[in-house]
C-alpha cells in the first residue's frame, strides 16, 4: 500500500447524536475516521459536564470513530446582546471548554450570528439531475420578511425590484407554501439550537435594537477576551464559523462575513487559539471573498474546514451545488489547504459540508443538508481531489 503522503485532511462527518438517521456505522463506511458533533440535548447556555461529554465520546469510540471537534458549543443570545446576566453564560462557556479539554476535545466551533444560525428558504430545491439541494431565494426571503413577518421598517432594506418580485412571489404561493417558507426560515435548521414562532421571532429580533455591527463586534471581542485565555490554557482551539449567508439579513448586524471581518477579530485577540472554521460554502456566496487568498491569509488560524460550493445568480439567489462545481474553485482551495498543512505540519479536520438528497435518501426522512449519500458523494470527490493534488505536488 502507498504510504500516506505527509499531512492530510482528517475526514469527518457531522453526526447529530443518537437520533440522527445516519448512523455512526454509516459514517465509518463513508471512510471517515471521526465525527463532529455536539451535546444537542443540553440547553443553550448550560455547562457541558465531563460525565455527559465522556458518555457521548464512549459511544463514538465503540463505533471505531473519534470525536475531536465539537460543532457547536452555542453562544447564548445574552452574550451577543450583552443582556444583564450574560457574564454567567460566559463563565459557563469557560467551564464547558475546560470539561471538553479534559475529555480530549481539540477544537470547538461556534458562531456569532444574531438569532438565527444558517438560513435557507427552500430545503428541497430540485436540481437538473433530480437530486434535491438547499437554496436561498431572495424573492422568497424578502416575502417572508416584509409580508409574512411584517418586520417594522423591513421595506427600507430592499430595492424596489426586490420588493416587487417578493410581492409577486408571495401572491403566487398557497397558504401551505407560505407556512413552509416560514418554517424553513425560523423553525430551526439542523444544528441551530433555537426554533421560533413568528411572534417569538420578532421579539428575538427586537433584542438587537441598538446593537449595530460595531456593537456586535465589540461584544464578540469581549467574549473572545474571556474565553480565548481559557482555551489557550487548556489546549483548545476555538473556530468561529462565518455568517451564512455572509451579509446582513432581517436588519441584524453581521461581523464574520469577509476577510476584513476575520482580520479584525484576529487583530483584537491575536492568540492562535482564536481561530476560524473555514467554511467555503458560507464565505463563497460573496464574490468579493477570494477563498484561496483567505486560506493563505488565515493559514495559522484555520482549525477546522467545511468544504462545499454554492452557485449564485444576479438576483442574490444561491443554491448548494455539487462539491466540485459552483462558484467555489475547490481545486485552488484544496491546493492552499494542502500547502497550509505542510507548512504548519498538521493534519486539519474537515467535513464535506452538506450534500444533495439523492438516490435512496430521496425516499427517507433526512436532516436537510445532512443525508448520508449526498455527503458521501461530496466526501469521495474531495478525498480524490486532495489525493491527486497532494501526489502531484510530491
Ligand atoms: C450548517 C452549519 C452551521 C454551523 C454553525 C457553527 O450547516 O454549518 O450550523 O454548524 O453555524 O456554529
Amino acid at each position: 500500500m502507498e504510504k500516506p503522503l505527509g499531512f492530510r485532511l482528517t475526514q469527518t462527518m457531522r453526526w447529530f447524536g443518537p437520533s440522527d438517521p445516519v448512523s455512526l456505522a454509516d459514517i465509518r463506511q463513508a471512510g471517515c475516521t471521526g465525527v463532529v458533533t455536539a451535546l444537542h440535548h443540553i440547553p443553550n447556555g448550560e455547562v457541558w459536564t465531563t460525565a455527559e461529554i465522556q458518555r457521548r465520546q464512549q459511544e463514538i469510540a465503540q463505533a471505531g470513530l473519534t470525536w475531536e471537534v465539537v460543532e457547536s458549543v452555542p453562544v447564548h443570545e445574552a452574550i451577543k446582546t450583552q443582556l444583564p446576566g450574560f457574564e454567567t453564560y460566559i463563565r459557563n462557556y469557560q467551564q464547558s471548554l475546560r470539561n471538553l479539554a479534559v475529555s480530549g476535545i481539540k477544537v470547538v466551533t461556534y458562531n456569532f450570528m444574531p438569532v438565527l444560525d444558517w438560513t435557507r428558504t427552500d430545503l428541497s430545491y430540485e436540481v437538473e439531475d433530480g437530486s434535491k439541494a438547499l437554496r436561498f431565494e431572495m424573492a422568497a426571503f424578502v416575502a417572508f420578511d416584509v409580508l409574512l413577518l411584517q418586520r417594522p421598517g423591513s421595506e427600507q432594506d430592499y430595492s424596489p425590484e426586490h420588493l416587487a418580485s417578493a410581492r409577486q412571489r408571495h401572491a403566487g404561493m398557497s397558504e401551505a407554501e407560505r407556512l413552509q417558507l416560514q418554517r424553513n426560515i425560523i423553525a430551526g435548521l439542523p444544528g441551530s439550537e433555537e426554533s421560533f414562532t413568528l411572534q417569538q421571532f420578532q421579539q428575538a429580533l427586537d433584542a438587537y435594537q441598538g446593537v449595530d455591527a460595531d456593537r456586535l463586534r465589540q461584544h464578540l471581542v469581549y467574549f473572545l477576551q474571556q474565553v480565548v485565555p481559557v482555551a489557550e490554557e487548556v489546549g483548545i482551539q476555538l473556530a468561529i464559523h462565518p455568517d451564512d449567508p455572509p451579509y446582513p439579513i432581517l436588519g441584524l448586524p453581521r461581523v464574520v462575513s469577509t476577510a476584513a471581518d476575520v482580520a479584525a477579530l484576529a487583530a483584537a485577540v491575536p492568540s492562535p487559539a482564536n481561530g476560524l472554521c473555514f467554511c467555503t460554502g458560507s464565505f463563497g456566496v460573496r464574490p468579493d471573498n477570494d477563498l484561496p487568498a483567505m486560506v493563505r491569509q488565515f493559514a495559522d488560524r484555520i482549525h477546522f474546514i467545511h468544504l462545499r460550493s454554492t452557485r449564485r445568480n444576479e438576483n442574490g439567489d444561491f443554491f448548494e451545488d455539487n462539491h466540485l462545481e459552483g462558484d467555489v474553485d475547490m481545486y485552488a482551495v484544496m491546493r492552499e489547504l494542502i500547502a497550509t498543512m505542510r507548512q504548519r505540519q498538521v493534519s486539519l479536520p474537515m467535513r464535506p459540508d452538506h450534500g444533495h438528497q439523492m438516490l435512496d435518501d430521496l425516499h427517507k426522512k433526512t436532516n436537510p443538508g445532512y443525508s448520508a449519500i449526498g455527503r458521501l458523494r461530496g466526501l469521495a470527490e474531495l478525498r480524490g481531489l486532495e489525493m491527486g493534488i497532494a501526489r502531484s505536488l510530491g
